[in-house]
């Protein structure tokens, strides 16, 4: 059976999230670049290309079942954080941000018994408990080296480990 309507819709708005979420890593690691932390610039980037990977999932999964894609204009980046700590306290915001996206996918489809977007959603809600975790332990190291009052040498430390953070999906 094809998408329903609604389903259609709340589906295509997560792929706006995702294209949003990219251009936010993106423009986080342009920052992170500018003030020289290379590391952490290396790392948002490669996930401002993960965020995109999960809209063309989305994207695939609305065609397999039948669906329209949309493709409409991206809202604004958010503004430049002071430091590395709202950097990351930025990122992990949006994240959960998303986290409640995704639920909203999983209750409306739970509503209308659409049990295959259901079960799509699902690599969604694993995926989201893997990035909030990933950002917390990131927010952790921050914090063991001092956070704001870090000295120069640990901010360099931690970038260098930042650079070395696995890729995902
Ligand atoms: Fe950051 O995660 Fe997409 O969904």
């Amino acid at each position: 059976n094809r998408l329903s309507i609604p389903i259609e819709k709340i589906l295509n708005h997560q792929v706006k999230k995702e294209a949003t979420a990219s251009q936010i890593y993106l423009s986080l690691g342009a920052w992170a670049d500018s003030e020289g932390y290379a590391g952490m610039a290396d790392f948002l980037f490669r996930h401002a290309q993960e965020e995109r990977n999960h809209m063309i999932k989305v994207m695939d999964y609305i065609m397999e079942r039948g669906g329209r894609v949309k493709i409409t204009g991206i809202d604004d980046p958010v503004k430049d954080p002071e430091n590395l700590q709202e950097c990351l306290e930025l990122v992990f915001t949006h994240e959960v941000d998303n986290t409640k996206a995704i639920y909203d996918i999983v209750n409306l489809s739970q509503e209308e018994k659409d049990w295959a977007t259901w079960n799509f959603a699902q690599w969604f809600v694993k995926e989201q408990i893997e990035e909030e975790a990933l950002v917390l332990d990131l927010l952790d190291k921050l914090k063991v080296a001092g956070g704001t009052k870090a000295t120069p040498e640990s901010l360099l430390y931690l970038d260098a480990q930042f650079n070395k953070m696995e890729d995902e999906v």
